[in-house]
């Protein structure tokens, strides 16, 4: 009993990321056959149109600055689990999107031995690690003498299967009336000039469309274009500014009452994880540290709430905090920014050492993008939603989203009390 007594006790306590109501996972190399990904924890009769989901992953591969594999690809979504007649059954989501790629990377990648050829594999190889991409930290981890095993994994084309899954979360935001965007608000050198106040987000999302930089204004997108080709005159790269806005999401998404249930510790670590992502912030966020607290926080007024913001007693008359106050949504609009670093394959190299050698050498380089500043707003977008659909559930469950809508009604009834 004295062994058993721990061991269950062990057992029990909740791990971090176990206890969570919804989760995904995704898998594929960036060269192989397939990107893979799986949705757990969708409640049933949420509607899902596989155009919606085909609509954020052509979104995600256009833009200036990318290189010749958007020419290759025509990403679509294969839902192959989970969903029956354009309705999701409660089961796990299996999603496909395949690499029109691997055509010409077979005899280099495959499971089996005899999938690949010993000559083109060592034809592709690559022993000249990348300063700024997994490669070197990836190679000595996993004990890889091919860098290519490294970064076939690291490499951003994964962000297309997360973006299928994050389209998904959409799609269940979107039918409680939560509604998420993504866009781009510097490139390089060049920075937007603030959102107007008070833009509807269907007038945002309009301009952000119109936009192959996705940056509301033209005149901002026309200097954007200009930038990307004096870098790619240049031989080098750019990294940008991302920002991400929900609209009606409910007060109390996200707790206070323990770490991992922040919703703004969350989100942030949902950004970060997007690759070349290396600062985030909510709201104002850096700025605040710079300001009186008179000049930081955002007053509470009796009256309706702004636009965007979801019903209650109160209104905010301004929107610092970006929607979350203690790691708890407020009812405000949520906004959150990403800063991206600028590729890391770089046509003129920067210094390295051949892993085979020792010797100083310059980094290698693969076909790459000069940016992809404007698809990362649109991963930035699919994992926000991500992180929103998981909170939502958290608080009001639900195994159909008939039950969800009841449970938010009922609570919705009980905020315009209080
Ligand atoms: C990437 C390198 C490029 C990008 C790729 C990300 O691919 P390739 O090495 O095949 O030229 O185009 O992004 C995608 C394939 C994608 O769909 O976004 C990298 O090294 O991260």
């Amino acid at each position: 009993m004295t062994v058993h007594g721990p061991r269950v006790a062990a057992a029990a306590a909740p791990r971090e990321g176990a206890a969570r109501i919804l989760r995904y996972l995704t898998a594929g190399e960036s060269h192989g056959p397939m990107l893979l990904g799986i949705l757990e924890g969708m409640p049933a009769g949420v509607p899902l149109r596989q155009a919606y989901v085909d609509g954020r992953l052509h979104r995600r591969q256009a833009g200036p600055g990318r290189g010749g594999r958007q020419k290759i690809e025509r990403d679509t979504v294969e839902i192959v689990a989970g969903v029956r007649a354009g309705e999701t059954l409660g089961s796990p989501i299996g999603l496909i999107v395949r690499n029109r790629d691997w055509a010409n990377w077979q005899g280099v990648l495959g499971p089996a031995p005899e999938d690949v050829d010993p000559e083109r594999a060592a034809a592709k190889a690559l022993h000249r690690p990348r300063p700024g991409h997994a490669d070197l930290a990836g190679a000595i981890k996993y004990d890889r003498t091919d860098l290519r095993d490294v970064l076939e994994r690291a490499s951003a084309r994964e962000t297309a299967a997360r973006v299928a899954v994050g389209a998904i979360c959409a799609e269940l935001l979107l039918a409680v009336g939560v509604r998420v965007l993504g866009y781009v608000t510097a490139l390089g050198p060049v920075q937007a000039p603030p959102v107007p106040p008070d833009t509807g987000l269907d007038v945002l999302e309009q301009a952000v469309d119109a936009s192959d930089c996705r940056c509301w204004d033209p005149d901002t997108t026309a200097a954007m274009h200009g930038a990307i080709r004096e870098a790619t005159l240049a031989k080098d790269t750019l990294g940008g500014l991302i920002e991400v806005q929900a609209v009606g999401v409910p007060i109390g998404l996200g707790s206070f009452a323990a770490s991992d249930r922040r919703l703004d510790g969350r989100l942030a670590g949902a950004l970060m994880s997007i690759q070349a992502i290396k600062a985030v912030e909510v709201g104002i966020g850096l700025a605040a540290a710079r300001l009186r607290g008179s000049q930081v926080h955002d007053e509470i007024v009796p009256g309706e709430p702004g636009d965007g913001a979801a019903p209650s007693r109160y209104r905010r008359p301004t929107n610092r905090a970006g929607g979350l106050e203690a790691g708890v949504s407020n009812g405000e609009p949520l906004l959150v920014r990403a800063a991206m670093k600028p590729i890391p394959t770089l046509l003129q190299p920067l210094r390295s050492v051949d892993m085979r050698t020792g010797e100083p050498i310059v980094a290698g380089y693969e076909r790459s993008d000069v940016t992809s500043v404007p698809a990362a707003s649109v991963v930035a977008e699919a994992v926000v939603a991500f992180v929103l659909a998981q909170a939502l559930l958290e608080k009001f469950g639900g195994d159909s989203l008939g039950e969800l809508r009841r449970n938010m009604e009922g609570y919705r009834a009980r905020v315009m009390s209080r």
